[in-house]
């Protein structure tokens, strides 16, 4: 029997709010535990159908900084790129069910970011496209190496930049107006050599 990937419900209550102005994020520290995300990134490594795909920044053609997945029931694109659209994978569902679980909130998509190394990175950008709608719940899970995840508010909105620690194992809950309001990367980490994956769980109106 496939073990449990999951801790129990009593653990997943504990999170803490970062407070950004008028919005927030709230975190799950623990939302899997180290060993168990280990283990699923691992499985996500080998078994999803990575692709790094080209986007035109500034008149260039450029590879994206990272692998990609996009998955699920509807289609996505972002800078001029549409997303290929993969289906649900036996390693995604069960994530997906539980988060919704948790949140109470439905997701019908998922784009998983594969990380090699401290070379990738993804620039400072905002979800907030409009087939996301207007206050988005975007549910972020990180897996393997622990990455810094910054944020800046957008010209003309309250806060100063801030940073989290995007542990192994931890939730993320990004909702409300904090996509109209903030924009977030993951810089580049000279000297990092090992690989992270990050899911975030999606509703995309069609
Ligand atoms: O890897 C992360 O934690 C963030 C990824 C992200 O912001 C995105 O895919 O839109
Ligand atoms: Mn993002």
């Amino acid at each position: 029997m496939q073990e449990n990937l999951f801790i129990n419900h009593a653990d997943l209550k504990e999170f803490e709010t970062h407070a950004l102005a008028d919005d927030w994020i709230r975190e799950y520290p623990a939302f899997l535990s180290a060993s168990e995300a280990s283990q699923l990134l691992q499985g996500l490594i080998a078994h999803i159908p990575w692709r790094q795909d080209q986007i035109r920044i500034a008149g260039v053609q450029r590879l994206v900084p990272r692998l990609q997945c996009w998955m699920g029931d509807a289609g996505y694109g972002y800078s001029g790129l549409r997303l290929q659209r993969e289906p649900w994978h036996e390693l995604v569902s069960p994530l997906k069910d539980r988060i919704e679980e948790l949140t109470g909130a439905q997701f019908n998509s998922v784009l998983l970011n594969y990380y090699r190394n401290g070379q990738d990175s993804v620039a400072w950008h905002a979800d907030d496209e409009p087939e996301l709608g207007r206050n988005p719940l975007i549910a972020s899970l990180s897996l393997g190496a622990e990455r810094p995840f910054e944020l800046r508010p957008k010209p003309g909105c309250p806060g100063g930049k801030c940073r989290l620690r995007l542990r192994n194992g931890s939730l993320l809950l990004l909702g409300d107006t904090l996509q109209q309001h903030w924009m977030h990367q993951l810089p580049k980490q000279p000297g990092l050599d090992e690989p992270r994956v990050n899911l975030t769980f999606r509703w995309v109106c069609e």
